[in-house]
């Protein structure tokens, strides 16, 4: 076939991307059987797959992070990294497109599943990378192009472009027409679709959609415009070439299907990557990848349960092989221990990668997900940096046994390297880990991988709540300490005037002694021991926005100490607290919901539900269809929030939240707080 002189040759990068349960796993499967890579295309309900081959991905029967395998197809290596559609998950896509030559989008004609679509297709725009569009599952539909248009546009900006129509016997999609090639195949199972002549009914068909597929690239065209209007047949290398060019340019999305499970489709597919994707010269202009140097970019770093680090990088210049010295855009300096081919869970050893190749790296102690290496110890700049979504959920997590302790914590540590859209906070005033991320099925994810790879049992339970209390009235408070034990006494005596101060303002100290009733030397003795009894109201939380002036006192020439001041003021506090009416403070945050608008109205509901007050509604700057809703929320209630806002969302929606002040609570839930937290001490 004569097609277009610029085909991009060499190995191919390609991400396989869409929306959960689309058939992106099924695909790589159907892709590795038709070109010979495997011998015989497993399915996801039989668990034997290439790819989602983690213990814990076929525990949970999906793709938890992303798997490599590679084809090879008409004298090219094709590496697919299949990347998982879960929002949970959607950071290991992200920080894999980078390094890729373009994407496939798996899909299927369901409404629902626009708005996943939509998200993925930001994602592939925001980061410039070519994509097809893969309709998915043709053997269950029954649906016409105008259908598909009508309901995927929707999710892309840029242009979709019809590039084959189906062919139909009764409802059933049986075969289709490419417009480029202007050539009928039919569908064979598990075998290369068959040409057909084209003729009567599929030929006025083609007609129609083949002119309109040319006009979409007319529109960027001008030469091509003037064929059309002038009724001139393009040669078909020209109408090769415009799809190559404005595929790569990101002007249009062409729109490709067929069948993952029944193999349909699939060598058309390779057969466009073949000729249009763009190649790994032109994805290294596209990062500004310098020349004279070898640079990676890892994909994504896993630490295998054998203890080995595996990273899988692309080389996007020069070449890396086993022993080579690597650095890290940060300056950090290691050897590669090995290089490996993915296919799936499966690594085998081979020889050096060159530019364009996806391989594994063994042992390189500082590579991250997403970090950029380079050859020798001259750094290369980040080729990439794709900063993870803010988490929305967490969990505290603790050792199940006290000797795991370290481990737990140098575990988590690898674990983040991997997955930088999880993040651990100390919470040194509950003595908790806490891990932040995504959602509940990645933190679940994560600590199962903290038993399976690392060895290590935990507990998780959630979050301490940064509860607080304070006072609503004053009093003047004497505390006294006094103690005779034979010789050396004790003695410290203070009176505290104790106020409550405007919320937010913290705690001050202050001191009006006359006549030296309280020697000046004991009197940061008094405040080191009213600071330490605010530590635990009389409720049981931290107590703050109270200001404490000493104003009187009196002392012993023998027997009083810094020790005894010490007491005296915590005395003091301890005594006069329980009589200033003490309030609950919880923090209240304030919290940004992006949503379809369609689910904007449920929102209001769900504030409700969660003591939430809705502060204002708004669309979504830059986003057609969605709303942004800020309402101001306990932080009690955001714990599960986004398990909420996601099911009302069918998945998409998100948020981010801030601190922003500390409010007064009071009745049954301040009641039952405090009840919990004293239940807690005295356990
Ligand atoms: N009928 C039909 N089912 C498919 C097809 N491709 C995938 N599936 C099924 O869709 C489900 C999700 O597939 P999977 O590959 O895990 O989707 P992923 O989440 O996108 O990786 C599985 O039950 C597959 O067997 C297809 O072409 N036709
Ligand atoms: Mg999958």
């Amino acid at each position: 076939m004569a097609q277009n002189g610029t085909r991009a040759t060499g190995p191919r990068c390609i991400a396989l991307v869409g929306p959960f349960q689309s058939g992106k796993t099924t695909l790589l499967e159907a892709i590795l059987a038709r070109t010979g890579a495997i011998q015989r295309q497993g399915t996801i309900e039989a668990e034997n797959t290439v790819g989602d081959a983690s213990k814990e991905a076929r525990h949970h029967l999906m793709s938890v992070e992303l798997s490599v395998a590679s084809a090879n197809f008409k004298g090219d290596t094709y590496t697919f990294v299949d990347c998982p559609g879960s929002v949970e998950f959607v950071h290991d896509m992200r920080a894999a497109l980078p390094a890729v030559d373009a994407a496939v989008v798996v899909c299927e004609l369901d409404e629902k599943k626009v708005p996943q679509l939509q998200l993925i297709m930001r994602e592939l725009e925001a980061q410039k990378i070519p994509r097809f569009l893969f309709l998915n599952k043709v053997d269950k539909a029954d649906s016409t192009i105008h259908d598909v248009l009508r309901v995927l546009q929707a999710a892309s900006r840029g242009k979709l472009l019809v590039r084959q129509i189906p062919t139909f016997s009764g409802d059933i999609i049986t075969g289709f027409v490419d417009l480029a090639l202007e050539r009928a195949f039919v569908y064979k199972e598990h075998a290369p679709s068959e040409v057909i002549p084209l003729e009567g009914d599929a030929l006025d068909r083609e007609k129609t959609a083949r002119f309109s597929m040319l006009e979409t690239l007319a529109d960027h065209d001008d030469e091509l415009m003037e064929q059309l209007l002038e009724d001139i047949q393009p040669p078909r290398d020209k109408v090769f070439d415009d799809l190559s060019k404005e595929l790569r340019e990101g002007l249009v999305c062409p729109v490709l299907f067929g069948s993952a499970t029944r193999t349909n489709g699939v060598l058309r597919l390779m057969k466009a990557l073949r000729h249009e994707s763009p190649g790994v010269a032109d994805t290294a202009k596209r990062l500004s990848v310098k020349s004279g140097q070898s640079v990676a970019y890892v994909l994504k770093t896993i630490n295998t349960a054998h203890g080995g680090k595996m990273s899988v990088v692309r080389v996007l210049a020069g070449k890396i092989g086993d022993g080579a010295t690597v650095t890290t855009a940060d300056g950090q300096s290691g050897r590669v221990a090995a290089v490996f081919k993915l296919t799936g869970q499966n690594s085998e050893k081979r020889g050096a990668a060159e530019a364009g190749e996806t391989v594994a790296l063994g042992k390189l102690d500082h590579a991250k997900s997403g970090e950029t290496l380079s050859d020798g110890a001259q750094p290369h700049a980040p080729i990439a940096k794709v900063a993870p979504h803010p988490p929305v959920l967490s969990i505290a997590v603790a050792a199940k046994e006290r000797k795991d302790d370290v481990k737990l914590g140098q575990a988590l540590a690898k674990l983040l390297e991997e997955d930088p859209s999880i993040s651990v906070v100390h919470n040194a005033e509950a003595h908790e880990v806490v891990l932040w991320g995504q959602g509940e099925m990645q933190l679940r994810v994560a600590t199962e991988r903290l038993a399976d790879r690392f060895g290590i049992a935990t507990v998780s339970h959630k979050p301490t709540v940064g509860y607080r209390e304070t006072i609503k009235k004053g009093i003047v408070q004497r505390g006294r300490h006094k103690k005779q034990s034979g010789g050396h006494g004790q003695y410290g005596d203070v009176v505290l005037d104790i106020k409550p101060l405007p919320r937010g303002s913290g705690f001050s100290f202050s001191e009006e002694i006359k006549g030296g009733v309280v020697p000046r030397n004991y009197i940061p003795s008094v405040e080191e021991g009213v600071i330490d009894a605010l530590k635990h109201g009389p409720l049981g939380f931290p107590v703050v926005d109270v200001a404490a002036k000493l104003i009187d006192g009196s002392y012993h020439t023998v027997d009083s100490s810094d020790m005894a001041f010490q007491l005296a003021g915590r005395l003091a506090i301890h005594d006069g607290l329980p009589q200033c009416q003490p309030v609950l403070l919880e923090p209240i945050y304030q919290v940004e919901i992006v949503c379809p608008s369609e689910a904007t109205a449920k929102m209001n509901a769900l504030m409700s539900g969660r003591r939430g007050q809705i502060l204002g509604f708004d669309t979504r700057e830059g986003w057609d269809g969605w709303d942004v809703v800020r309402v101001q929320m306990p932080e009690s209630e955001i714990g599960d929030l986004i398990v909420e806002v996601r099911s009302a969302t069918a998945g998409v929606g998100s948020f981010t939240f801030k601190f922003d002040h500390m409010a007064e609570l009071m009745g049954r839930t301040a009641d039952q707080i405090v009840a919990a937290r004293k239940a807690a001490a005295a356990a």
